[in-house]
């Protein structure tokens, strides 16, 4: 019995010197102490042993119980220590490692043109009107006095959604808007995606944003005109910018005029960016016709104004000497990263 005993514990402790894991400890203690365990066992054969023999024999069955309980006691006080030992070197955070570099993002080169046009003319007192991308064709065309037979009304150069309903071709139909809510003097821009059918190629984009002016009080003259629009190029392109007026034609306004500012590259002396013109054609604009303040219900004799348009994409092209607006629209992070 004696030796059977110190088989047992001999057994016992040779698998505890060895245990690495604390599920492992658990088995080996419930393979030895458990109700099933071969100590156990040991202590239900007692009816086996001679009365006379059964203290001995029970007090060595407990010394071998209690020598095993303090090893596997100390085996697994140490497991856990390992275990914690381990978790905290891996988790240990060397703070003299560099950081690792965030991206930061870039604003889209429209973005950076809209939000310096839109300085300019908030400064001058304007406010920024948006409205909806899709429009009836009463306020796209008809309210801006351009007739039902006018080319741009093609569907060659228009979407069409039904016989009524198109994607804006122009941001003007904002200004009708805002013109119909009869609410004056008016000094507005409206900034925004607008739709023609072209086909794409490194100047013309079948979706391209536009901001267009208004301003409409009593006694508003082409000078008013004259003198914003050059206050706005000096702004955008640098103080010694000179603007030309060239007369031109829109249904929507009349007089009418395309406006072109001295190259700011060369100065008017003539250069690659300004094709040696020494001027670069930059927007549109007019006064107001009184067909479209009257559709709007405004009467041209007390009232009159001024109105212009000019492309978000050319304002940026021209501005970071981009020289095909496909860059603008393809989202090529190496070259947003640009600006
Ligand atoms: C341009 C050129 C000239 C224009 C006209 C109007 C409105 F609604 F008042 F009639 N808004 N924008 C206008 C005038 C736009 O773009 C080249």
């Amino acid at each position: 019995m004696k030796e059977k005993l110190n088989a047992i514990v001999s057994e016992a402790m040779a698998q505890l010197e060895k245990v690495e894991e604390l599920d492992i400890l658990n088995n080996i203690r419930v393979s030895y102490l458990g109700k099933k365990g071969e100590l156990t066992s040991v202590l239900k054969s007692m009816k086996d042993v001679a009365p006379e023999d059964r203290p001995m024999v029970g007090q060595m069955v407990n010394d071998a119980r209690v020598k095993l309980e303090g090893k596997i006691e100390d085996v697994k006080t140490a497991l856990v220590k390992k275990a914690r030992d381990m978790k905290m070197a891996s988790e240990t955070i060397d703070v003299t490692l560099p950081a690792k570099r965030t991206l930061r993002g870039h604003r889209h080169p429209n973005t950076i043109a809209l939000e310096e046009v839109e300085r300019i003319f908030v400064g001058m007192g304007y406010e920024v009107v948006e409205g909806p991308e899709v429009e009836f064709d009463y306020y796209n065309f008809e309210a801006l006095n351009i007739p039902a037979n006018h080319p741009a009304k093609d569907e060659q150069d228009t979407f069409y959604i039904n016989s009524n309903i198109l994607l804006r071709t122009q941001t003007s139909s904002v200004q009708v808007h805002e013109m119909e809510k009869g609410k004056l003097p008016i000094r507005m821009i409206a900034p925004g995606r607008v739709f023609r059918s072209d086909e794409v190629d490194a100047t013309h984009s079948p979706s391209f944003h536009q901001i267009e002016g208004l301003v409409i009080d009593k006694n508003i003259t082409f000078a008013d005109l004259k003198g914003t629009l050059a206050e706005f190029a000096r702004e955008l392109f640098g103080e010694n910018t000179k603007v030309k007026f060239r007369p031109h034609h829109f249904p929507f306004t009349e007089p009418s005029a395309e406006v072109d500012v001295t190259c700011f590259k060369c100065g008017g002396k003539g250069c690659r960016m300004c094709k040696g013109s020494g001027w670069i054609e930059i927007l549109g604009c007019g006064m107001v016709h009184p067909n479209v303040l009257k559709m709007s219900g405004i009467d041209p004799e007390e009232y009159t104004g001024f109105a212009f348009g000019v492309g978000l994409e050319r304002i940026a092209l021209l501005k970071y000497e981009i020289d095909d607006m496909r860059l603008l629209y393809e989202n090529d992070k190496r070259f947003l990263e640009q600006f």
